[in-house]
């Protein structure tokens, strides 16, 4: 199949939406439910209408634009990703799926390319933990791994609920209606930075990814005793900002004890109360992402983790709660749609490397509703989350041209 694929086309489209950022440049800051994701999702609308695709938002505002196949009651074929991004970070996180599934469509249209199943564009909310603290919640909705209740239990940073926020933001359909039944999808494919540099280190154009990260999160909340910085002697003091630091070097320590590379640990965010020089913190919230390719090492740095916030808080008689905001089990590619990736790069003469992805992606709970798999590009010196990430127009054109032929195949 001779496709084309209008990588001018592509940059307009990631122009347009880097455009869309709740902060200035550099950098891109687009928060679920904000004015930037809703002018960015108001943009994206209108180019899947000018394609021809059929459009459906679910009540998170998860957005499915269908072009259906000639046997529309098949399961549909489906790709895309997340337009969301964490503050001052990058312009290519995320949207490079969007707008490659979008243009993979597109190209496919132009060569005439019939398919027998549908094909979807899907658009997923708040791939990012920003707002709501919990990392692919539309995703997560949509494969069933949160209920209604749950949805209706998530607050962000001001209070504000995600029923307040959803419908402002003009999603009003049933929360009821967001979980899809396994076998919805034939297949999803998600193209993605990869975010890591082993692709550029080795030259290669193409990652086919075989297994996703397993994350975990932990809100850590800690109450010492405040007072005043001069008054209050050091003998007895209960300064929750050094218990924080204390644990957030364990955290670095609980990843580093189980001698494997794959296991990582970060504390993100350390926030405190009152945060005034002249006053002892009296609380602190650490918010701490471990990861690593297989649940069991990773539930072994958790569990160091625990165990080093009792002793230290134990020893420092501050008081202590954590949160256990996720711990999910790592996901394993389909290999019927891995293969189907590769036999795309072969016919495009592609080179590839079959990897494991460190980072989580809507792939990650896709997996657990149909056969799934992704393709990654490089991105320069492998920086994400960054405002210099980047990947090059050629790369990513490769990445919607093996896109657009394994879709073809899948929906055959
Ligand atoms: O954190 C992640 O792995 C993803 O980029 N949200
Ligand atoms: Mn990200
Ligand atoms: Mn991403």
């Amino acid at each position: 199949m001779n496709l084309t694929i209008d990588a001018a086309a592509i940059a307009a489209d990631l122009d347009a939406i880097a455009a869309c950022s709740d902060t200035p440049p550099p950098g891109v800051t687009r928060v679920v439910y904000g004015e930037a994701d809703l002018r960015a999702r108001a943009y994206l609308r209108a180019r899947c209408a000018e394609a021809g695709l059929l459009l459906r938002e679910d009540g998170l505002g998860n957005l499915f634009a269908r072009w259906p196949g000639a046997e529309p009651d098949l399961p549909a074929v489906a790709s895309g990703s997340h337009i969301d991004a964490i503050p001052h970070s990058g312009r290519f996180d995320g949207t490079v799926g969007v707008v490659g599934a979008l243009e993979a469509l597109r190209a496919l249209r132009r060569v005439g390319h019939v398919p027998r199943r549908s094909l979807e564009l899907l658009i997923f909310t708040s791939e990012e933990p920003t707002r709501f603290g919990v990392g692919c919640l539309g995703s997560r909705a949509l494969a069933g791994a949160l209920n209604p209740a749950q949805l209706r239990a998530l607050r962000d940073g001001e209070g504000r609920t995600l029923d307040e926020l959803r419908a402002a933001a003009g999603f009003t359909a049933p929360l009821e209606q967001v979980a899809l039944a396994q076998g919805t999808y034939a297949a999803f494919v998600e193209l993605h930075i990869e975010q890591g540099p082993l692709l550029e280190t080795e030259g290669l154009p193409i990652g086919v990814v075989r297994a996703i990260a397993a994350p975990a999160a932990l809100r850590v909340h800690l109450q010492g005793e405040g007072g005043h910085a001069g008054a209050v002697l050091m003998l007895g003091r209960r300064d929750a900002l050094l218990a924080g630091a204390e644990i957030a070097l364990a955290v670095e320590r609980a990843a580093l004890s189980t001698g494997r590379p794959d296991t990582v640990a970060t504390t993100g965010r350390l926030t405190i109360t009152p945060g005034a020089i002249n006053a002892i913190p009296s609380a602190a919230t650490l918010e701490i992402d471990v990861r690593d390719v297989a649940a069991e090492p990773r539930d072994r740095a958790l569990a160091s983790i625990y165990s080093a916030v009792a002793e230290v808080c134990g020893r420092r008689h501050v008081a202590y709660q954590i949160e256990e905001v996720n711990a999910d089990p790592p996901a394993t590619c389909d290999p019927e749609v891995v293969a189907t990736i590769i036999g795309a790069c072969t016919e495009l003469g592609l080179p590839y490397q079959v990897m494991v992805s460190r980072a989580y992606h809507d792939s990650l709970f896709m997996a657990r509703i149909c056969p799934t798999a992704m393709i990654f590009i490089p991105c320069r010196g492998g920086v994400s989350h960054r405002p210099d990430e980047y990947s090059e127009p050629e790369q990513i054109s490769q990445g919607v041209a093996v896109l657009a032929h394994a879709l073809a195949a899948l929906s055959a």
